[in-house]
């Protein structure tokens, strides 16, 4: 707010007024307490803050289409068809309605007292939250078949609502630019947008998202990158789209829509040949990767209603072995989607659902939906119930396995692999583990360390893809039993068997997969990432996991020397100091981590001081269970299109 408005406000400078600034300030203050970072995550939540105010309208019935566009200065415009935010006059903000949305805090349609509001984001925030960390951000409503317009600059109107034409349509046009004083990123990336549209279209069926690039023209016929949205049949594609790489057990997809206690619920569920248990929960459109209250509902019903038709039918008789929890889930994708008007989150990164009630309403709904299905489908219930039958019967020969394994060990479990080249320090926190790929580049790791944080654990080519592996087989592979016991990951504890990893014990917080810069190192990597991301992702949730990153060329001319790490670097070398001229006495090209010498490992990238780690994070769950299914699974075509699209060592090899 301007000085001159403050006095044009009736000399009334309220309490109220201060409140608006001190908020809008808090948010500038901070702003990692409002949107999680201020790095790419932080700079596309702001699109998604102001996407979800245009998917309230949506579900409360007044808006079918959403386009979404990255501009060609990388601001966004977010416009919608639905009623238009109202901009009449705001009694006891004295002010117009929208210049209230837009700058006060957690304003947005609270007013509206019976909208049904269940989006709101993860943090919940509002769009006056996305205007405060703008330099700049223009608001069009289109209503009563006018135009209103109001602009910001970092959350302060420049004028009053004004009328700026007439309009026949009706809706919401929202335009900002990320500050560049703020944010540490400012580019868009179109992956992560689309990602998240995606989702958000199978989410909520019957709502078109359209995100266009104008970034990015394509070649053909001059038209911007654009995909629409869109989804007709909701979480039932939604599950398709995610195991589209996957052998399914049954026909199509079980499919629940219904509303339970006053909580609209829906599920969707299939069972493949995979070992991988993916359910994937979201409460007004946030995932819940914490899980919480509905999700164990969903799981309780699950295995209450498939043990009670396994017994009824005697099923279970000539099994001779004792089904647990985990064996109901193997192979299952399962999506579930609930509305709720109060969610309490919980839980360290607040996506843990806590409401009680909707542990029963969830329950009810997926035991009553289920048991029908079951006896619907006969042969589809028989598959479901034998591969129960054979998880179950894996996971004891996993704990076999585990034990065997634990009674080699002279310490009873305890022990070191015996190629683990430990550090001396015992604080996880400053402890670092270096996966290397190949005994000759561990061996220089192993020289080149610093023996007092850094730990070094050789691993022989590729490990075992456990994306096709059967669960105890993992656990039978001596390169993966060697990663599990160097970082000190249990399963099972208490002598339960539990697919779930207990990381409370890890002995390293930062864990490097160390490759060379070819394709069989980036295919190492991606191994070692399914290994993490399916048996213990909390290490990747924690932000524990990092990729290094070796350079690609050394550069001589005289006495000068200097790494590169992309062609472009190199190119700049060579015409800095060969005038332009390429020849190989001057650049060498490094094959492979085993060329390099101990020091030169250590100091191009080892150590803390030089080295650039690359963090492994999990930016959306169900889209990278999906990546990994395709990634490491059977079927050629989608793998091959997904390189093609994302290569980057393509110039290297060929
Ligand atoms: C509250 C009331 C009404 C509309 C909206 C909020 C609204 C907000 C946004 C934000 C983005 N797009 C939006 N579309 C609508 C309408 C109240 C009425 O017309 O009676």
């Amino acid at each position: 707010m301007t000085e001159e408005q403050i006095n044009s406000n009736n000399g009334n400078y309220s309490a109220e007024n201060i409140q608006v600034l001190e908020g809008l300030e808090a948010v500038r203050k901070r702003p990692a307490m409002y949107i999680g970072d201020i790095s790419t995550k932080g700079l596309h939540h702001l699109v998604y803050e102001v996407v979800d105010n245009s998917i309230d309208e949506a579900l409360a019935g007044y808006c079918d289409h959403i386009e979404v566009a990255i501009n060609e200065d990388n601001s966004i415009t977010v416009q919608d068809n639905g009623r238009g935010i109202p901009v009449d006059f705001h009694e006891k903000e004295q002010k117009s309605a929208l210049e209230v949305v837009m700058t006060v805090l957690h304003a947005g349609g609270k007013f509206d007292k019976g909208s049904y509001k269940v989006s709101g984001g993860l943090h919940g925030v509002g769009v006056s939250c996305v205007n405060a960390l703008s330099s700049h951000m223009t608001t069009q409503v289109f209503r009563n078949g006018k135009v209103y317009q109001q602009e910001y600059e970092c959350g302060h109107p420049l004028y009053s609502v004004k009328e700026i034409g007439t309009s026949d349509i009706t809706g919401t046009r929202q335009q900002f630019w990320p500050d560049k004083s703020i944010f540490t990123e400012t580019v868009y990336n179109y992956e992560i947008l689309a990602t998240r549209m995606r989702e958000l279209a199978y989410l909520n069926a019957g709502i078109k998202i359209t995100l266009t690039d104008l970034r990015v023209k394509n070649e053909d016929d001059n038209s911007f990158k654009q995909e629409i949205f869109y989804s007709e049949e909701g979480l039932k594609e939604f599950v398709r789209y995610i195991d589209s790489s996957r052998e399914h057990l049954m026909n199509d997809v079980i499919y629940i829509s219904t509303e339970k206690q006053g909580t609209p619920v829906e599920v969707a569920i299939m069972y493949n040949t995979s070992y991988n248990e993916n359910i994937h929960s979201y409460v007004n459109n946030i995932n819940t990767i914490e899980g919480g209250t509905h999700l164990a509902g969903f799981r309780r019903a699950l295995t209450r209603t498939l043990k009670k038709y396994a017994e009824d039918n005697k099923m279970l008789e000539k099994a001779k072995v004792e089904i647990a929890g985990d064996d109901f889930r193997e192979g299952l994708t399962a999506v579930i989607s609930i509305k709720v008007a109060e969610p309490q989150f919980e839980g360290q990164t607040k996506t843990k659902l806590g409401n009680n009630e909707v542990m029963g309403a969830v329950d009810q709904a997926v035991g009553e939906a289920l048991t029908y299905y079951l006896e619907e489908h006969p042969k589809e219930s028989k598959l479901i119930v034998d591969k129960v039958i054979l998880a179950a019967q894996a996971r004891v020969a996993a704990r076999k396995a585990r034990e065997s394994v634990q009674r080699k060990s002279p310490m009873g479990g305890g022990g070191m692999p015996g190629k683990l080249a430990d550090c001396s320090s015992k604080d996880a926190d400053e402890c670092e583990l270096f996966l290397v790929e190949g005994d000759s580049a561990g061996g220089s790791a192993k020289q080149g360390r610093d023996r007092k944080f850094q730990a070094i654990l050789p691993l022989r080519g590729k490990i075992l893809n456990v994306e096709k592996a059967m669960w105890h087989k993992a656990f039978e592979s001596d390169e993966v039993n060697n990663i599990i016991q160097a970082l000190g990951i249990r399963f099972g504890v208490d002598g339960e068997d539990s697919k779930e990893a207990n990381i409370d014990k890890l002995r390293y917080k930062k864990v490097i997969i160390m490759t060379d810069a070819d394709v069989d190192g980036s295919h190492i990597d991606t191994l070692i990432m399914t290994l993490f991301f399916r048996y213990f992702p909390q290490v990747i949730r924690n932000g524990y996991l990092y990729i290094a990153t070796p350079p690609l060329y050394l550069c001589k001319k005289g006495k000068v020397e200097e790494y590169c790490w992309t062609d472009q670097q190199r190119q700049k070398f060579i015409d800095a100091y060969a005038g332009g001229s390429e020849s190989a006495v001057h650049t060498q090209r490094y094959k492979g981590l085993g060329e390099m010498n101990p020091e030169q490992l250590w100091e191009t990238t080892m150590n803390p001081e030089n080295r650039m780690l690359k963090q492994v994070s999990i930016e959306n769950a169900a889209e990278a269970d999906y990546v990994f299914s395709m990634l490491m699974g059977e079927d050629v075509g989608p793998r091959r299109d997904f390189i093609e699209k994302n290569a980057t060592y393509a110039n290297i090899d060929a």
